[in-house]
């Protein structure tokens, strides 16, 4: 059983063999999708291409997220190439490091506005485009946190736009319901990628989730692979507009 034969989507958000996005990738193409992946800049498409080659993938474009231009071109390409799409993967997310260091308070406007366009409205945009092309059935899944909900240590902005990413999802599923288009977000506990590099005693923050998940391990890319290819498979055509925790169970645990 394929549980994603015959089915064409894309991937935002690969850098490289240790990204979510990897993670979910493997699955799809395991399960028998066909995909399309963009990369963000020249430096990142060194990486991203063998990857998505070692795929079978032949659509491999650029995208800032923030380009409106180049997330129409995305679209316009897949539809030239395809015809339709059955899914779309959101793995992005950028804060301005100093904003993942400061007190909360002192985020400037700009980088609010940075990190919420980045990492929530992206979202939004990019379905506004997908929608038009899916077929009936398609499915949307982005990549949250639970700084969200909860005011997690020097998650700061970047807790602020998963908020509004999270409602964004809602918003989304509401809408597209209709047309049987579902929008999801699964939330993964910590995970050493290149996003997380890039944070302060992050390896601290790992043994803490270690511990006090109820697994007493780590979730690994695959794991979220694996939940992601159930929300953009068959197996959850009436899972729509939830946040799915993908995180050892650390977000239920007092600790
Ligand atoms: P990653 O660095 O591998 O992926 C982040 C991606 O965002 C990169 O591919 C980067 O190129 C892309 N990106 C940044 N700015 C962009 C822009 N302007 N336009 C287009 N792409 C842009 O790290 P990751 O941890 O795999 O992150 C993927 C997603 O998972 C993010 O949404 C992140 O918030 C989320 N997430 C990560 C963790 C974790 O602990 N690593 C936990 C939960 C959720
Ligand atoms: O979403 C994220 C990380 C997103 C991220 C990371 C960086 C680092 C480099 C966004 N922007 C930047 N900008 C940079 O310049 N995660 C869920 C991983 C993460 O980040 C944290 C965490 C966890 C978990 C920050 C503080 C506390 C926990």
């Amino acid at each position: 059983m394929s549980l994603m034969a015959g089915k064409r989507g894309v991937i935002f958000g690969l850098a490289n063999d240790k990204s979510i996005a990897w993670g979910i990738a493997q699955q799809l193409k395991e399960a028998g999708a066909e995909l399309a992946f963009t990369f963000l800049n020249e430096a990142l498409e060194k990486r991203v291409r063998p990857l998505a080659e070692s795929l079978g993938s032949k659509i491999i474009l650029p995208c800032d997220v923030v380009n409106e231009d180049q997330l129409a071109a995305v679209f316009a390409e897949l539809e030239k190439q395809w015809g339709k799409i059955d899914f779309v993967v959101h793995a992005v997310a950028f804060a301005n490091r100093e904003d993942l260091k400061k007190p909360f308070s002192q985020t400037s406007r700009e980088g609010f506005q940075l990190a919420l366009d980045i990492s929530a409205y992206s979202l939004v945009s990019m379905t506004r485009y997908a929608a038009p092309i899916m077929n009936d059935g398609g499915s949307i899944v982005t990549m949250t946190y639970l700084g969200s909900v909860r005011s997690v240590p020097q998650y700061n902005v970047m807790g602020v736009a998963k908020a509004a990413l999270e409602a964004s999802v809602r918003y989304l599923a509401a809408e597209l319901g209709e047309r049987g288009i579902r929008v999801n977000a699964i939330s993964a506990g910590p995970i050493k990628t290149l996003a997380a590099s890039g944070i302060a005693n992050f390896k601290e923050k790992l043994s803490i989730a270690e511990e006090r998940s109820p697994l007493k391990r780590l979730v690994t890319q695959d794991e979220v692979g694996k939940s992601t290819l159930y929300l953009l498979s068959d197996l959850s055509t009436a899972v729509t507009g939830e946040i799915h925790y993908v995180d050892g169970g650390f977000s239920n645990n007092a600790g």
